[in-house]
């Protein structure tokens, strides 16, 4: 497990929210998170207006009042962030390089093969959604620590785990039912475990590797070349799974 983050900390989130359930999770157990001040959501890809309503809504149900911006926020507007947590494509990110805070997580990139959704996986979501700004973000970014699909698979929630989260918090429940409702895939925990990542608390194996990302947003791990940066390289999901639900029921 990495170290703890015993401070508070000053967080954005930049989200695609709005497909996959993980996102919600993530801004809840965010939002719920004693050490843990929301200061700013960012949406991405696609449809974002849609994406920060369901923001608004959900942060709303939470009771957080922090800003959702649609789209890429004006750099200003992260300047109080001392953290970020990107777990969508890097769409935005990449225009904010320059002004991101010091500390930041990146759900994204396969640094092997994954058996996920019923498909052998080499290349994962959010980095083939724009692999040019995710070439970009791991070039630039040295701050950031990559938690790739390799590992977020590990976070599959069974029927029993689904329905402990939807009980724990009905603000959850419209995004649960709805995937369950039009894919036969289970929910899988990807972003919630980079913000346990994020604040130290999630655990994970994590080593320092030098990465490139190429073509369709292939990640590689170099041995000459690339730039180095903390990797997840292993998580034991049970543990982590348990602490996702404990900040989602409020545990603290
Ligand atoms: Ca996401």
């Amino acid at each position: 497990m990495t170290d703890a983050i015993a401070s508070r900390v000053r967080l954005w989130i930049d989200t695609d929210v709005g497909d996959d359930p993980d996102d919600a999770v993530a801004l809840c157990a965010a939002a719920r998170h004693p050490l843990v001040d929301l200061v700013g959501v960012s949406t991405v890809s696609g449809n974002v207006d849609r994406r920060a309503d369901l923001a608004r809504a959900l942060l709303d149900e939470l009771d957080n009042r922090a800003p959702v911006y649609a789209g890429a926020p004006p750099p200003d507007a992260l300047a109080d962030a001392d953290a970020l947590l990107a777990i969508g494509p890097l769409t935005n990110v990449v225009e904010l390089i320059g002004y991101l805070p010091p500390r930041m997580a990146i759900m994204g990139g396969a640094t092997r093969a994954v058996d996920h959704r019923g498909e052998r996986r080499t290349i994962e979501h959010n980095f083939s959604c724009n692999p040019v700004a995710a070439a970009t973000v791991v070039r630039r970014c040295h701050n950031a620590v990559v938690v790739p699909l390799d590992v977020t698979a590990k976070m599959t929630l069974d029927d029993q785990q689904v329905a402990a989260l939807a009980n724990a918090e009905p603000a959850l429940r419209g995004a649960l039912d709805s995937w369950r409702a039009h894919t036969e895939f289970p929910v899988c925990l990807h972003d919630p475990l980079a913000f346990l990542v994020l604040m130290g608390e999630a655990p994970v194996t994590v080593v320092s590797r030098s990465l490139e990302v190429r073509g369709r947003g292939t990640l590689y791990v170099m041995v000459d070349g690339g730039e180095r940066h903390d990797v997840a390289t292993d998580v034991d999901a049970p543990a982590a799974i348990a602490r996702v639900l404990e900040l989602v029921e409020h545990r603290g």
